[in-house]
């Protein structure tokens, strides 16, 4: 514990005391270490005594240096501010303005918002300001989220596991809950304010009807006090058939009458214990969970029910596009805009439908989802993978800010000019009611993420989710600073480890538009051979349709026609291969092994080179964060170095697996002074990993 003196107005409450965070390096402090030992004389002034404006003045004094100038927090209301005649309008509830501005006669810095939340979000931004080398001098910054729902979704189950997890266990400890409030609680709140993520989706998509039962809303209450001061809201994964496993009704279709009615009661149960509970999400008709398909009414009526279930106590519903029926034999990246564009128009006010990035399901590459610009009349959330299901888990280095940003920054077609970003953010249609989703990578694992580059993907998540239009290097450049401190080769170096390291796991797994090439179950490694499995698009070979004569999912007119899914100019930029960029190539089309690429290469040879690519840049990182051993802290270095070894040898594992089965299919030789696979396919088709983490069950 240190003794610190408090500036309250002219008040001075001197021995007053606040814990800093433990010392160890161990990523536990993720980007919010303070950027100075010290926070004795740090001066801050809080006009006004809410809780979250506490916490926004604890904030400043635990991370500020002492010789920042004075701060003062406030709201738009103080009255001392009315002197100042800022502007506050346009700010929004959230937004924040910081100003050096002389008050009382005294020099300050003011972090001011309409709201405590806004204040809050600006005393965060102050430090980033500082801690990433902005002048401590004539601040004038002003901020407001572009996107309303700024929402982590925990794939977390009841029992603790977590699917596609790779952190540990659930943060949750739904046993101990609603009594044992573990601190990890606040620490978590906490990190996600200062990003700017004001939702969190406690459980699995997968749900339990259990999540909806007294004990558990109980411990949904406890979480949702621990995180309200931070401005976060919770919300729940429901499951559709709950009125029938939980209630006894014996349907769970959304138009009978009894069936709305018991959700109106379970929401009303619900916002008796959680006041401000944000709502639902839900996966219906999807991999096996129930939904309103199952009596033949439409996801917008199964929607629509839930949401005038909450609608009163100002609840919202995100209704997920993730479908695809075992009975469709449609191409599966067509399958959701097939059901859902005609439903344009159809859902409640207080509905979004969360589309993810892609049309199939968070692959290293994906084009955007054809959904993005295609349904102006409702609102679009986006939802992300944080957590790296098909990114090499939590071992490999993969920064998906450029990832985040390739769609947010795609042009839909739809108007001239309109990206994904622009449907996202409402921009494009004028939807006040936006957001964006994230599944979590956050788990029990001291580091938070399985590693500390991974806390990057949770930092570049939220920071764009508050804007959208924000560069993944300039995110990666501050979070670099804020988790390494300011040494500018650490920050260069690391920087630029980050942002080839998507590209690189592209590269590794299959490029050129290659996708969902994983092995079975846990998807860890490769298996670009599985065949076997009930349905086909549960296949790899379903995706890459490679055969001796070429390889690639034909897509245009004379294949599936996904193409048509997209508007004009894009569907025709996708319809000939010589326009489509290298990097989707395979996606849309089924091409010769031998076709030219742009460089002359064929196609073959063009796919090799980036295997070995994605491999060598492994190895630079290697190098490179070898280069900073004596910058970084031992622990997190070692931990890193290691994972970079073990990356290392799986990105070869994928290169000579994946080599040595597209050789089996087209037979051709490597291209000269290519290294042959070290194993005969046989070998690596035998690799079991029954134990790897994260898989469903
Ligand atoms: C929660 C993929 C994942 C599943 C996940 C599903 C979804 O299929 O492998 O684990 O289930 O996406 O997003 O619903």
């Amino acid at each position: 514990m240190n003794r610190v003196r408090i500036w309250l107005g002219a008040l001075s409450i001197p021995l007053m005391t606040v814990p800093l965070p433990a010392s160890a390096e161990d990523g536990y402090a993720l980007w919010l270490k303070p950027a100075a030992s010290s926070v004795r004389q740090m001066k801050a002034n809080r006009l006004g005594d809410s809780a979250t404006l506490m916490l926004a003045e604890r904030e400043l004094r635990h991370a500020l240096s002492p010789d920042a100038p004075p701060v003062v927090l406030a709201t738009a209301s103080s009255p001392s501010l009315k002197m100042l005649g800022l502007k506050f309008k346009g700010l929004g509830d959230e937004g924040y303005l910081i100003r050096s501005v002389t008050l009382d006669g005294r020099k300050v810095i003011l972090v001011a918002g309409n709201s405590d939340r806004g204040a809050l979000y600006g005393a965060f931004a102050l430090i980033r300001h500082l801690n990433t080398g902005g002048p401590a001098e004539s601040i004038d910054l002003r901020s407001s989220p572009k996107v309303k729902l700024r929402v982590l979704n925990h794939w977390d189950n009841l029992d603790g596991s977590v699917e596609r997890g790779y952190a540990g266990q659930s943060l949750w400890d739904w046993w101990t809950l609603p009594d044992f409030r573990d601190p990890r609680y606040t620490d978590y709140a906490r990190a996600n304010a200062s990003i700017g993520i004001n939702g969190t989706v406690l459980n699995n998509v997968n749900a339990k009807a259990d999540s909806l039962t007294a004990p558990y809303i109980a411990k949904a209450a406890a979480l949702a006090d621990i995180f309200r001061p931070w401005g976060i809201r919770v919300y729940l994964s429901v499951r559709f058939s709950a009125p029938i496993e939980l209630g006894g009704l014996k349907t769970a279709d959304p138009r009978d009458p009894a069936v709305a009615a018991w959700w109106r009661a379970k929401a009303d149960e619900i916002y008796r214990a959680i006041p401000d509970f944000g709502g639902f999400l839900v996966k219906a008709n999807s991999e096996g969970q129930p939904g309103p398909r199952d009596y033949g009414a439409s996801h917008a009526d199964g929607a629509n029910m839930l949401a005038a279930a909450v609608r009163d106590h100002g609840g919202i519903v995100m209704w997920r596009a993730f479908v695809y029926a075992e009975t469709d034999p449609e191409d599966r990246a067509k399958q959701a805009y097939s059901e859902f564009k005609p439903l344009d128009g159809k859902f409640a006010d207080n509905v979004l439908v969360q589309v993810k990035n892609g049309a199939i399901d968070f692959q290293p590459r994906e084009p955007f989802h054809p959904l993005f610009g295609a349904m102006p009349r409702t609102p679009l959330m986006i939802e992300f993978q944080i957590t790296k299901e098909y990114l090499g888990f939590a071992t490999h280095l993969a920064y998906l800010g450029p990832l985040f940003t390739e769609v947010l920054d795609a042009r839909t077609g739809h108007r001239p000019g309109e990206t994904v970003a622009d449907v996202v953010d409402g921009k494009a249609e004028h939807h006040k009611l936006t957001g964006m989703a994230g599944v979590a990578n956050i788990g029990r694992d001291r580091d938070w993420s399985g590693s500390t580059f991974n806390q990057a993907n949770w930092y570049a998540f939220g920071r764009l989710a508050w804007d959208p239009d924000l560069s993944a290097e300039a995110i990666a450049r501050a979070w670099a600073a804020q988790t390494f401190g300011p040494d500018r080769q650490v920050i260069d170096t690391v920087t630029t480890m980050m942002m080839g390291s998507r590209e690189a796991v592209v590269d590794y797994t299959g490029a050129l538009g290659l996708a969902h090439l994983m092995a079975t179950g846990h998807h860890y490694g490769p298996g670009p051979w599985v065949s076997e499995l009930a349905r086909p698009e549960w296949n790899p070979v379903y995706y890459h349709r490679a055969d001796a004569a070429g390889i690639g999912f034909d897509r245009t007119e004379s294949g599936s026609n996904a193409v048509g899914q997209y508007a004009g100019p894009v569907a025709r930029t996708f319809a000939k291969p010589g326009t489509t960029p290298e990097s989707m190539l395979l996606w849309f089309h089924h091409l010769p092994w031998t076709y030219r690429v742009a460089d002359g290469r064929s196609l073959w040879e063009d796919l090799v080179a980036h295997y070995d690519r994605g491999v060598a840049y492994v190895a630079n990182m290697q190098k490179q964060w070898g280069g900073l051993r004596d910058k970084i802290d031992a622990e997190r270095w070692q931990k890193t170095a290691t994972y970079l070894a073990i990356q290392n040898r799986e990105a070869q594992w994928w290169r000579d697996a994946s080599l040595a089965y597209w050789m089996s299919v087209n037979h051709l030789p490597l291209p000269a002074g290519v290294r042959p696979p070290e194993h005969d396919l046989a070998w690596y088709k035998a690799q079991q990993y029954p134990h790897a983490p994260g898989q469903a069950h």
